[in-house]
């Protein structure tokens, strides 16, 4: 059996909900309420220390990091085969993944340095000293206290705008060659990416590409079209949150002049 453990909200969630509606796999949800904190409950700890999501059980074998789920969950069944078939292809696929981790760390900073600042900023000096001091990664959480103080200020803004930026200028790149990400052919590439595009929009800054990367802009369409997307996403997002991260996310980098390179 299949188990994950995942955020309704959470874009690496998203990836791998995404691979398994593209494999057509059956899974049980656990669902782990990052915004109340359950990622740091001792139950939680004790199958990710490390306090995120996603982990993946299966039959009792723990597997973590986003990227790799999904690509494990490709090798489990023969159902529409993600990898493409040639090594080269493959690589090129494999380094895609390689560079979600920096996609993630920086839609990760757009959101903590806008929608999730909003929230942080209610809380109490003490509780937001606890939630530091609990997050097990000092330097992710240096990075948070640095958003949260500065918001739109913060210099790991620019950087995060920088490198998602030079995502969507690769993709348009590959993009001359081929349909989707590695090839003629839908595969892991693409649904990798999808959700770091995805959490963009949401932030309500898919100007992004759609101002200088018209094939990226068509490709984003093409995967928002797929069943699978809808089925990782719909039946776990609050459209109110949603709404609200689109707000708070153009209030804070829409009409910054310092992003105007950007946007
Ligand atoms: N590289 C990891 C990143 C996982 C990650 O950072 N997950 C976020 C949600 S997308 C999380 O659990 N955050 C918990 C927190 O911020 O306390 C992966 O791709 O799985």
């Amino acid at each position: 059996m299949l188990a994950l453990h995942h955020g309704a909200n959470s874009v690496c969630s998203i990836k791998v909900r995404i691979v398994l509606a593209e494999k057509n796999l059956d899974w049980e949800s656990r669902h782990i309420d990052l915004p109340k904190g359950e990622q740091f409950s001792p139950s939680y700890l004790a199958i990710n220390p490390r306090a995120i999501v996603p982990v993946l059980d299966h039959d009792g074998l723990i597997i973590n990091e986003s990227t790799v789920i999904c690509e494990y969950l490709d090798s489990l069944s023969e159902t529409n085969p993600l990898q493409p078939k040639s090594v080269y292809e493959k690589a090129k696929t494999h380094i895609w993944g390689i560079y979600t981790l920096e996609y993630h760390d920086s839609v990760n900073t757009l959101t903590f340095g806008s929608y999730q600042r909003q929230m942080l900023l209610e809380k109490t000096p003490e509780e937001l000293e606890a939630r530091w001091a609990a997050m097990p990664n000092k330097i992710r959480a240096h990075k948070l206290k640095d958003l949260v103080k500065l918001g739109a200020e913060s210099h790991y803004v620019y950087v995060a705008l920088e490198r998602l930026s030079r995502m969507c200028r690769d993709l348009e790149l590959a993009l001359e060659t081929n349909q989707w990400a590695v090839t003629n052919n839908y595969s892991l590439a693409d649904a990798l990416l999808t959700a770091y595009f995805y959490r963009i929009e949401c932030l309500g800054l898919s100007l992004l590409w759609e101002r200088r990367y018209p094939k990226t802009t068509s490709w984003y369409s093409r995967v928002k079209a797929r069943e699978s997307f809808s089925t990782a996403t719909a039946p776990w997002l609050d459209e109110e949150a949603v709404r609200k991260i689109s707000k708070v996310g153009k209030e804070t980098f829409l009409d910054h002049s310092k992003f105007i390179d950007f946007l």
